[in-house]
């Protein structure tokens, strides 16, 4: 999974991103330097497996996180944004709202924010308007003509001062759409950077810009990146006292995390093979054979099975012989739809 951090300069973008990802760059130089980490995703259930069974190696799902500049803050003034192609390659965005400085306008710099978006993928749909009505009046096109309608009906949604993504595509559409990298098009989860005084007001904060949630599309978190961002530069010991005394009952990693897995609708399963037990990320509803392909093509084609244990029962009986003994390794076919915490061998043939 790939989140993109972006903002107006001086939002704490690079402050939420080193928060998040435990790195030590440099914040508060207005740089609009670019960042990019891969974190490993804290999984309870791999540590418990691996403990149970002690494998050479525990492989947790990875995150990357694109710290991002190129927003202005000026909204509907600006130019189109210069916006890098990484950003576009992320699955959601994470914008970081200024709550913490005293001039902060948290409501018009999200608005700002959101036409610079629409900006960003207006250039773009007139770009391609362009160039596909004169290679369809050149060569008459057919498929062609098709595209240049959803173009021109997502020109209409821009132009509108909407989103994409609050607009209805069907399937064929969506994956045309999908070459095309929108940023309106990505989910949206807004990181409201509050001051360290004000972490007691979270839920506050949260319900000024809740006009601007959708459900399943944007939600919003919020937190103090100046303290997280000390806070992840801790021992654990350390950090649990600090994050009592102030308050603060998850680190906003863990936050970000839950509240990214929840918007893009995937969920983790965990393959514990020979020397490995290592965890999985795939949409919710994926069906096992589909599954089988995320850890290896041949295994999705040569399909045969999936010997399926809940994570809970792994923890009750510890072995595998136990587990088969009491019925609790089931044999699943290929349109199982894989849960939440799944614990999969698949069986295949190639
Ligand atoms: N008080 C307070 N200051 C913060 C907080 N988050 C960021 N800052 C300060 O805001 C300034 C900008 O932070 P950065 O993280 O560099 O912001 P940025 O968005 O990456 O800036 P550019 O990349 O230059 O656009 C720094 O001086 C930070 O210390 C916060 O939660 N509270
Ligand atoms: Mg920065």
């Amino acid at each position: 999974m790939k989140l993109g951090i972006i903002g107006k300069p001086q939002s704490g973008k690079t402050t939420v991103f080193n928060a998040a990802s435990g790195h030590q760059e440099a914040v508060g130089d207005f740089s609009q330097s670019q960042h990019r980490a891969v974190i490993k995703v804290p999984d309870k259930r791999v540590d418990v497996l691996a403990q149970l069974l002690s494998p050479e190696r525990a492989i947790y799902a990875e995150i990357e996180f694109l710290d991002a500049p190129g927003f202005t803050g000026k909204g509907k003034d600006s130019h189109a944004p210069e916006i890098s192609r990484d950003l576009r390659l992320m699955d959601a965005l994470m914008p970081v709202i200024d709550c913490f400085s005293p001039a902060s306008s948290p409501q018009k710099d999200i608005r700002d924010l959101l036409d610079e978006m629409i900006l960003a993928d207006q250039v773009i749909v007139e770009n391609n308007i362009d160039k596909k009505s004169r290679k369809i009046q050149l060569t008459g096109d057919k498929a062609g003509a098709k595209e240049l309608e959803l173009l021109e009906k997502c020109r209409t949604v821009l132009d509108g001062g909407n989103l994409l993504i609050d607009t209805d595509f069907i399937d064929s559409e969506r994956k045309i759409l999908r070459g095309y990298t929108f940023l309106t098009l990505k989910p949206l989860l807004f990181v409201l950077n509050i001051d360290e005084n004000s972490i007691s007001r979270a839920e506050e904060c949260k319900s000024e810009v809740a006009q601007y949630l959708a459900p399943g599309k944007r939600d919003v978190a919020a937190m103090c990146g100046k303290i997280e961002m000390e806070l992840v530069a801790l021992d654990c010991d350390e950090r649990k006292m600090f994050m009592d005394d102030l308050g603060i009952e998850s680190p906003a990693v863990e936050k970000v995390i839950q509240k990214s897995y929840s918007l893009l609708g995937v969920i983790s399963f965990i393959t514990v093979a020979g020397p490995e037990v290592r965890a999985w990320t795939i949409p919710k509803g994926t069906a096992a054979q589909k599954a089988a392909g995320v850890v290896h093509t041949d295994m999705e084609r040569g399909f045969i099975r999936a010997e399926v244990v809940k994570f809970d029962d792994y923890v009750k009986y510890e072995t595998h012989a136990a587990l088969k003994a009491a019925g609790k390794a089931r044999l699943e076919g290929k349109e199982y739809v894989v849960q939440d915490g799944d614990v999969i061998q698949f069986r295949f043939n190639v």
